[in-house]
């Protein structure tokens, strides 16, 4: 099996490719990335000397390189995480969110029909369906209402997921996940953010009132779904990914603080986000019942063990939030 991983530089992809590479070091795994702000090969140094894995730097909105890269590589599968995947940038910056997660969609789209791939697989997200009350869940048949330009961008990739295999009967599948958490996750995400802030001592900024509610899932947790979904989802599926961790988020900033050992007076409300999702939470009956999916990870062992991680892996997180990166945090926070 050759497979296409697109974004396999970033946070989901590069955990996604080591689980792979170790369950399966037989396949050929192509990473195929921009290297935007987000992609870091450093996430891959472990899987980088592997002889099936082979990475190529490339936008996936070139139509040249993709076609040639699935043809060079004899690819199966493309399995697409590139994307712009930062709500609040999506804000300040939509243009790169409608380039890359609409229009990179269809280039690798058609790459798959022409070249008459065995499967397409979109990495989509719960932000599709919109914000939940205070009860309920999302299901695959919850109707599509994004409310950031980021989920918008990706509904409309979605949409042109699902009319590729209306219109030419293509093989795919679109899994929507809740939001993920662990090893190498980007520091302008909440998690990480909270984190690295409390270690160097800098305030936590809680948007809002901090009672929104987000359905938190391992990253290797979502891996292990994406591997059953490649395998055997059905043609045309979609899949909801989520392990039922909901948490508000001043009770995660809370947590964080206590792991740490760190005052709760670091923490700082500030202006909310604009059009902030109130509550996401995900159904994943149809996940369990037909690929019989089971997370592996407790939100407690598992918020438990990326602390330790990023208490370990100071050396990774300190270059990232020390260049480029640095701007956009002064310009969204201010200096402090
Ligand atoms: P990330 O921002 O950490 O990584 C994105 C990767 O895509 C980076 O390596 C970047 O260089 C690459 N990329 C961006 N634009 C590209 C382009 N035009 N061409 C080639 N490569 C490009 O994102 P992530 O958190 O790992 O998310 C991966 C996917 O999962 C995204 O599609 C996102 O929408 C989806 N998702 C993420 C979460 C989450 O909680 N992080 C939840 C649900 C869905
Ligand atoms: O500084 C912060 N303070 C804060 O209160 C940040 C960065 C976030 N928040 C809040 C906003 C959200 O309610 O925390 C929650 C989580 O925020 P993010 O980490 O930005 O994630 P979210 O907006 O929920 O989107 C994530 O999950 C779904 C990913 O970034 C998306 O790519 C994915 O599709």
């Amino acid at each position: 099996m050759n497979l296409l991983v697109t974004g396999g530089a970033g946070f989901i992809g590069s955990n996604f490719i080591r689980f792979m590479i170790d369950k399966y070091p037989h396949y050929t795994i192509v990473n195929y990335d921009a290297l935007t702000y987000a992609g870091n090969l450093e996430n891959l140094a472990s899987v980088e000397k592997h002889p099936n894995y082979h990475f190529i730097k490339g936008d996936i909105c070139d139509k040249t390189l993709v076609n040639d890269t699935v043809k060079n590589y004899a690819i199966d599968i493309i399995v697409n995480f590139a994307a712009e995947s930062h709500v609040d940038r999506s804000i300040t910056e939509p243009d790169i969110f409608i380039k890359s997660n609409v229009l990179g969609t269809q280039v690798l789209l058609d790459a798959a029909k022409d070249h008459n791939l065995r499967k397409y697989v979109q990495i989509s997200t719960d932000e599709v369906y919109g914000s939940l009350g205070e009860t309920g869940y999302f299901t695959e048949e919850t109707p599509l209402a994004p409310n950031s330009p980021y989920s918008a961008s990706k509904a409309g990739g979605d949409l042109l997921v699902r009319a590729y295999h209306e219109t030419f009967g293509m093989n795919v599948n679109i899994t929507r996940c809740s939001n993920n958490y662990g090893p190498f996750h980007f520091p302008e995400k909440l998690i990480p953010l909270m984190v690295t802030n409390a270690l160097e001592g800098k305030d936590l900024p809680v948007y809002g009132d901090g009672l929104n509610v987000r359905d938190w899932l391992h990253v290797m947790d979502h891996a292990s779904a994406i591997d059953l979904v490649i395998h055997n989802g059905r043609p045309g599926e979609v899949y909801n990914i989520g392990g039922h961790n909901e948490r508000t988020n001043i009770t995660i900033v809370k947590l964080i603080l206590e792991l740490l050992g760190k005052s709760e007076e670091q923490i700082r409300f500030v202006e909310d986000r604009k059009g902030h999702d109130r509550r996401y939470a995900i159904d994943p009956t149809k996940l369990t019942n037909e690929l019989g999916w089971v997370p592996k990870y407790t939100f407690e062992t598992g918020i438990k063990e990326t602390v330790q991680w990023y208490l370990d892996n100071k050396y990774w997180w300190s270059r990232i939030k020390n260049g480029d990166y640095m701007n956009y945090y002064e310009q969204q926070y201010g200096a402090k």
